[in-house]
């Protein structure tokens, strides 16, 4: 039976990820894998490769679509790390998560040694939240040859969140990403490889990820597969005055509006219950 896409309108119905296929055809699920010592919400618990490895396992058991594996912590205040402490963090679980899962893995890397070492390890997609303003990214990002993710960030994460400021948060997100998605084609990046992602929480306040979340909309004129990461973000604690283990149910509302709202890829902690919800509201919205 052939699906219907989530947003009819949108050309690119699949991502090759290095030989892996990501089905675009309904919203996509990707699991966040942190192998970080201080990621701010469950820092510490998957340092070891195994324990990382069991976890990447469960998630693609419960729906994952994609893995998106992490090694330096980007929360704000995060102090960075060396390009060998990445490379020992994410190398050996990148390596083992390829021969023990079917699903494409994403790198989340801004560090272009990193792109090239993952990618050749079986990543197949690379997530660069500092949208590849590092010196060397985009030519590494091109010259692995798989999709990449590039996202909003006013400032660093360091000081972002000290004052976020626009004149038109929707806007700017918008001509930032169209900018950033040409200087990528420029670089040799297929066009139909580039998906875009407004960044919700880094460099905005609450009253900036709403409006983003509302309008999400405005995105699909970029004609590219839209990725949004909200699982678990200060934005749920400071309007419901959560702590991070308990902002699970939350994060899947959040998750259901982006999709209604055109997101085709949500980045979340929570896999099960966020893929159960997305699903149950795609057979819903089909159903005529
Ligand atoms: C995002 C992200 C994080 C996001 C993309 C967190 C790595 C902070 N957030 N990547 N990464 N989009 N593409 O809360 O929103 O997980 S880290």
């Amino acid at each position: 039976m052939s699906r219907p896409a989530t947003n009819p309108d949108y050309p690119v119905s699949s991502l090759n990820c290095g030989g892996r296929t990501l089905d675009l055809r309904c919203a996509a699920i990707m699991g966040v894998l942190n192998v970080t010592p201080d990621s701010f919400s469950d820092g510490g618990k998957f340092v070891v490769p195994e324990a990382a490895l069991r976890h990447a396992e469960q998630m693609v058991a419960e729906g994952a679509d994609i893995i998106d594996v992490g090694g330096e912590s980007t929360r704000p205040g995060a102090q960075r790390i060396s390009v060998q402490q990445e490379l020992d963090r994410v190398i050996p679980v990148v390596e083992a998560l390829h021969d023990a899962v079917a699903v494409p893995i994403s790198i989340d890397t801004s560090k272009p040694e990193v792109m090239c070492h993952a990618t050749s390890a079986g990543a197949g997609l690379i997530n660069d939240i500092y949208g590849f303003r590092t010196e060397g990214a985009l030519a590494a990002a091109a010259a692995a040859g798989v999709p990449v993710c590039v996202m909003h960030m006013q400032g660093e994460p360091h000081t972002m969140q000290q004052s976020p400021s626009y004149d038109d948060v929707v806007a700017e997100v918008i001509a930032f990403l169209s900018a950033k998605r040409d200087e990528c084609i420029a670089a040799g990046i297929l066009s139909a490889s580039v998906i875009v992602d407004p960044g919700f929480g880094f460099g905005k306040t609450v009253t900036h990820n709403l409006s983003l979340l509302r309008n999400l909309n405005a995105l699909t004129a970029l004609g590219a597969p839209i990725l949004v990461g909200l699982s678990r973000k200060s934005m749920i604690g400071n309007l419901l005055d959560l702590p991070v283990d308990d902002r699970a149910a939350a994060s899947v509302s959040l998750a259901l509006l982006a999709v209604q709202h055109g997101a085709n890829i949500v980045r979340v902690h929570d896999v099960k219950m966020t893929r159960d919800a997305v699903r149950m509201m795609e057979i819903v919205n089909r159903h005529d």
